[in-house]
């Protein structure tokens, strides 16, 4: 692995007079297809890169625990056959450092080292009227100017840090999960304490309970989690899969959820019945089976178990009989048993002995949903007057998903307008992909896509091709700029809105709807119409000359270039 120096990346390229075709943000999963696809169709392309390596997510987030929750062998690229025929899956559910050395493999693979400046974080992106152009410029003061900018930010990159009063004043160690320290965290013999019992922490907080003296959990909304059964990768599996990888990525793209179709190591058979519909000892019998399969495969079942509170219910009481049967003491049983909520509209977090890990005896639930946490003293977290030392806090308080990371630097677009200024009411964008007054900006995995409910490598992958496609239709027709009109914007949320309000989501707060942080939801943040309609959507537009979209043709200027 050879990384390279910013002037190297940006030897000659992305001036004023020299700009280049595409400047991408970030280096993840999405950033990294799109600079290889904008390579392979003969335009220039750069990513910036906060980070000081490459594989966004699975580079930040190095807490214990932490590992993908839909199977290896579909959280990967689709657009190699030979990447996915070589790349040796090591477990059914790839864990960080995997995660993190098969993005690495990809930018070696691809030879798209040369092209990413890494430890550039983007300060602010503008779009400059008079050429057309968006200039970028990064914290350390570099500018490029690009013709189109394409936000490859993550959908879950930045991290919700709640400020609790006091917290300066703890005299411990504190820790976030997505910053977590890059030579890990010796917790032997400390007494810790976890806020927060989502995704993450239910992967952290059993590893966590094994290291600690002592685990202190503050749980403000009891998940509903069910047991991932990670194991290693069985060959004759891995070879299944290869083999019939074609007819998987079909099915994942117009069946499911991009990548929650396996079920007990095979294809799921796609339910299409109500769960009201067949008798209860059948609708048990396949609860069950998907339950033993492990993971995300609950979700692979009765449709309307999103969408109807009667078929929801069916499965929000077999999951809570699961949840108490697991746990020992009767009173602890019952915090962790979430009530209230829908089960399925939360993210279903997938465990491995998490609530197992509450029958120790070093480990101490805190119920936070009536009294919240007051303040963190100098020595611990202080809640309804009753202080918990410990020596350590970690923060496992999620993210400010889809659109906070495109909030968290200053892009502007026409006549000055700020981005966070246009998203003031809530994020609005058109078929996820652009925001009106915001001309060549394409956001990938972002607000208004489908990405939430959708394998994000996937749906990236076709968004990227999509953005192609619109730039070689634009070089084609001789056209300078692309963006969506303000009534197909409005169109677009008012679909985002309808088809999320026929859905159990709203019910929840959740990051899907944007109902975790103070002020933003709950909110049509994504496109829960289903992933072809979605397709459906972005090819109308497109195979009409990009309907919905004004087309641009050169400024004078630009023209005289
Ligand atoms: P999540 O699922 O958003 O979970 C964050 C947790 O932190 C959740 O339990 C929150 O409680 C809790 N939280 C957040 N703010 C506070 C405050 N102020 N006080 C107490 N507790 C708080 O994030 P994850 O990182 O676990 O997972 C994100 C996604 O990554 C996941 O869905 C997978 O797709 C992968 P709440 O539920 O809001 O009451």
């Amino acid at each position: 692995m050879q990384d390279y120096s910013f002037d190297d990346v940006m030897k000659g390229r992305g001036s004023k007079d020299a700009p280049l075709d595409t400047l991408i943000v970030g280096a993840g999963m999405a950033g990294l297809y799109a600079l290889y696809h904008m390579r392979e169709r003969g335009l220039s392309a750069v990513v910036w890169e906060a980070g000081d390596g490459v594989g966004g997510t699975w580079h930040w987030n190095r807490y214990p625990g932490c590992r993908v929750d839909i199977e290896s062998v579909e959280y990967c690229y689709s657009f190699s056959d030979e990447l996915q025929q070589e790349w040796e899956w090591t477990e059914r559910y790839a864990a960080q450092p995997e995660l993190l050395r098969y993005f690495n493999h990809v930018a070696d693979r691809f030879d798209l080292r040369p092209s990413i400046a890494l430890n550039t974080r983007v300060e602010s992106a503008i779009f400059d009227e008079a050429s057309g152009l968006w200039k970028v410029t990064s914290e350390n003061g570099d500018v490029a100017f690009a013709r189109f900018c394409i936000m490859a930010t993550g959908f879950l990159s930045a991290p919700n840090q709640p400020q609790f009063k006091g917290m300066e004043d703890f005299e411990g160690e504190q820790y976030h999960t997505a910053f977590w320290p890059r030579e890990g965290v010796d917790f032997s013999g400390k007494r810790v304490a976890i806020i927060g019992t989502g995704s993450t922490a239910v992967q952290a907080i059993p590893l966590l309970a094994q290291q600690a003296s002592h685990l202190t959990v503050f749980q403000r909304t009891p998940p509903f989690a069910v047991p991932l059964r990670n194991c290693e990768m069985p060959r004759e599996y891995l070879e299944k899969v290869r083999a019939e990888y074609p007819e998987w990525r079909r099915r994942e793209r117009e069946e499911s959820f991009g990548g929650w179709v396996a079920v007990n190591f095979e294809y799921a058979d796609l339910v299409t019945k109500s769960a009201l519909e067949v008798s209860e000892e059948e609708r048990l019998a396949l609860y069950e089976d998907r339950w033993k399969s492990g993971g995300l495969a609950m979700y692979n079942i009765y449709p309307d178990t999103v969408a109807d509170p009667e078929a929801n219910a069916t499965i929000t009481s077999f999951l809570q009989e699961k949840i108490r049967a697991r746990v020992d003491d009767p009173e602890i049983a019952e915090l962790l048993t979430p009530k209230g909520y829908p089960a399925l509209t939360k993210r279903l977090c997938c465990d491995t002995n998490y609530y197992e890990t509450y029958n120790r005896d070093n480990v101490t639930l805190v119920d936070i949903s009536q009294d919240a946490i007051d303040h963190i003293s100098k020595k611990g977290v202080v809640v309804a007057g009753k202080e918990y030392e410990v020596d350590a806090i970690v923060f496992a308080t999620g993210f400010d998903a889809l659109s906070g990371a495109l909030l968290r630097f200053d892009i502007r677009g026409r006549d000055g307008v700020q981005l966070k200024d246009h998203w003031s009411d809530g994020a609005r964008t058109a078929l996820g992909l652009m925001a009106s007054g915001f001309p060549n900006m394409f956001l990938l995995d972002g607000p208004g896509s489908p990405c939430p409910l959708f394998q994000p490598i996937l749906l990236s992958e076709d968004q990227v091709r999509w953005v192609g496609d619109c730039i070689s239709y634009l070089d084609g027709e001789g056209r300078s700029t692309i963006e969506p009109t303000s009534g197909f914007e409005d169109d677009w949320l008012d679909l985002c809105s309808t088809a999320l309000n026929a859905t159990l989501f709203p019910q929840a707060n959740s990051w899907y709807v944007g109902a975790n942080i103070e002020g933003k939801g709950p909110v049509g943040l994504a496109y829960f119409g289903g992933i072809n309609n979605y397709w459906d959507h972005c090819r109308t537009s497109a195979d009409n000359g990009y309907a919905g979209f004004t087309l641009g043709t050169k400024t004078a200027s630009a023209m005289a270039k």
